[in-house]
């Protein structure tokens, strides 16, 4: 198991403080598990203190700080403990026991508050994090979308993650890993809603022509290598209109707004993080045709008219296709053709959605 300590409190316990920290949720995760598997009754500060080799003031300062965070548990002097309700956190004692994954997210590294998951991953990553391992934080500061723009992520509401994968491919193929991972996003936002959501090129998640998920994947490589991939995954699920910011209110949409209701956030992380897992592997096992083809679908970007800026330029055509790379394939007026490997695209005639 793999417990992660919130950066954010971290650095005001420094100097033998963060150790106690990580030290506190441990127990808090292993107090929640317990709770859980004694669902039906009472467990008694006694018997948690035995199994968790704590004092059982120091469970009852726990219980305390665990209520602050939104669970709702009884305590008695006579009988003990008992959970009658979870917040919907995104802990990896909420999400793990959900999980039918065999490795994706088996080991979640949870934050309340910090700068960005994709930059704690990648950190994770550098000091030999596994394959599958997973940030995910309640809310960030300093959320990124590409080119240094901002993805504005409020507490409590949405999924920010970050994955840890370490494909063998070589560099000029990630853009593939950024593919394969939208195909992921828009199939578990499908399986999570039943919406039909579509795929901009190369990393937005659209629902009724509105932004609802954005991708930002990280590599760290060399010239024939790749050491790891960090796939950033940010999904609005429960934000209301009036939370967005004006300047994105008209492009942006989330779950609940589509939906009508609000949404379980750890039932989408689980549903994500499975999906995630059954197309990497695809990926792995058959190569890229399969996620291109599923791709293909979800983006119906054949023969669309588009502007694409790329590298401060701007081009303006027929999109064809992206090739086996991951780029996308222009046909610009004069019937050329050119290949697009970075760059945003803007629709010059709105797709239909269904
Ligand atoms: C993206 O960039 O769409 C990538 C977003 C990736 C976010 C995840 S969250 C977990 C992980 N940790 C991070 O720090 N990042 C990743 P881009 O294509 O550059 O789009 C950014 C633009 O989307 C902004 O300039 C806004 O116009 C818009 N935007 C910002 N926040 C948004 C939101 N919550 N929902 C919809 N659109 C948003």
């Amino acid at each position: 198991m793999t417990f992660s300590c919130d950066f954010s409190f971290a650095t005001q316990f420094r100097g033998g403080g963060e150790k106690s920290l990580i030290e506190k949720k441990m127990v808090d995760e292993e107090i929640l598990r317990l709770l859980k598997d004694h669902s039906s009754g009472f467990l008694s500060g006694e018997e948690i203190s035995r199994r968790l080799k704590v004092t059982r003031a120091a469970i009852w300062k726990r219980v305390k700080h665990l209520r602050t965070l939104g669970y709702e548990i009884e305590a008695s002097t006579r009988t003990g403990y008992r959970l009658i309700r979870s917040p919907d956190l995104l802990t990896p004692s909420e999400v793990r026991p959900l999980l039918k994954t065999k490795w994706m997210g088996r080991s979640i590294h949870h934050f309340h508050s910090m700068d960005s998951t994709n930059s704690v991953a990648y950190q994770l990553a550098l000091e030999g994090a596994e394959e599958g391992e997973v940030v995910v934080a309640e809310s960030q500061k300093k959320g990124r979308g590409r080119l240094g723009r901002k993805w504005y992520s409020p507490p409590l509401t949405n999924l920010y993650l970050s994955v840890i994968l370490r494909p063998e491919i070589p560099p000029q193929q990630a853009s593939l890993i950024t593919l394969m991972a939208a195909v992921a996003t828009a199939t578990a936002i499908h399986k999570f809603s039943g919406l039909q959501p579509m795929i901009k090129w190369p990393n937005d998640i659209l629902l009724r022509n509105r932004k609802v998920a954005g991708l930002l994947n990280e590599i760290h490589s060399e010239m024939d290598r790749i050491h790891f991939v960090v796939l950033g995954i940010g999904v609005n699920l429960n934000m209301d209109e009036k939370m967005f910011s004006k300047e994105i209110r008209g492009l942006a949409t989330s779950l609940k707004r589509e939906m009508g209701q609000s949404v379980s956030r750890k039932a989408f992380l689980q549903t994500l993080l499975e999906e995630l897992e059954i197309w990497y592997e695809i990926f792995l096992k058959e190569g890229a045709s399969p996620v291109l083809k599923a791709w293909r679908e979800r983006a119906q970007i054949q023969g669309r008219p588009v502007k694409v800026t790329s590298f401060g330029e701007v081009l303006s055509g027929t999109a064809i296709d992206v090739d086996s790379d991951g780029a996308l394939i222009l046909e610009m007026k004069k019937g050329e053709q050119k290949r697009v490997v970075a760059g945003d695209i803007e629709y010059r005639e709105m797709p239909k959605f269904k």
